[in-house]
């Protein structure tokens, strides 16, 4: 049987990073990919199979590198996972600072695309190919502060659903998966631009928000059911955010 090959974007870090473990667990050569290379490097280091490429999703010599690199392993790439992204800035629409905007757009929508574009002649070549969009639950709802963020993830949405109608009856299969509150060690810290008290009050009282790996294993439930299965979008909260404005918190 061939080797069969899982892409992870933004892998140097959180849900990436624990998705990359996670594969490689499950039998993947996981192809880790991100900017920082030390980051890949130690991740692989630990891992059993896996190998790095250092890329930017937002370009587009970057991602054809990576393409090219994908065509000269011996292998089957089955599987992309779309993960690098995130938010920044917390401002109202009114204030919105829109080079922020313009960054959220670039990695969260325009990267997932440039990837996806170049990949899926590969995808489709393995007769079993998974497409995961890491999207989030602001792809469905918005929250004030979060225009540009949520705007970015509902045009991530878009790029999935459209997606899955255009590659009807081709062998490629496209999930989505909406994480709400995740804990991790970048994600608001990058919104915040750093204020480390701004990125705790995301989490403060609640007992346990979701962590990478519980967005992990989803990752590698829905990518290795049977091909035939689609998991069209998974909704994914801790227990304690029974909405996304509705947060259990315990204050002592
Ligand atoms: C992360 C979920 O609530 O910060 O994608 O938008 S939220």
């Amino acid at each position: 049987m061939p080797t069969r090959i899982a892409v992870v974007t933004g892998a140097s870090s959180g849900i990436g990073a624990a998705t990359a473990r996670r594969l490689d667990a499950a039998g993947f050569h996981v192809v880790a990919v991100a900017r920082r290379a030390e980051k890949l490097d130690a991740l692989v280091a630990e891992l059993k199979t896996a190998s790095s490429f250092v890329a930017d999703v937002t370009s587009d010599a970057s991602v054809a590198a990576l393409a090219e690199h994908l065509e000269s392993l011996d292998g089957e790439v089955e599987l992309l996972v779309n993960n690098a992204g995130g938010a920044i800035g917390a401002e109202t629409v009114e204030d919105a600072d829109l080079a922020d905007w313009q960054w959220m757009f670039d990695v969260n929508v325009l990267g997932t695309i440039r990837v996806t574009k170049a990949l899926l002649p590969l995808l489709d070549r393995s007769g079993r190919g998974t497409i995961v969009i890491m999207s989030s639950t602001a792809g469905f709802v918005v929250y004030e502060g979060g225009g540009g963020y949520t705007a970015a993830k509902h045009a991530e949405t878009a790029v999935a659903e459209t997606l899955r109608l255009e590659l009807s009856g081709r062998p490629i299969r496209v999930v989505e998966i909406c994480p709400g509150m995740v804990r991790t060690d970048e994600f608001a810290l990058k919104r915040y631009e750093g204020d480390a008290e701004k990125a705790a009050a995301v989490y403060a009282g609640v007992a346990e928000p979701l962590v990478a790996e519980d967005i992990a294993e989803c990752v590698t439930w829905t990518a290795t059911l049977p091909h035939h299965v689609n998991i069209d979008r998974l909704v994914v909260r801790p227990l304690a955010q029974a909405a996304q404005h509705k947060v259990h918190r315990v204050f002592e």
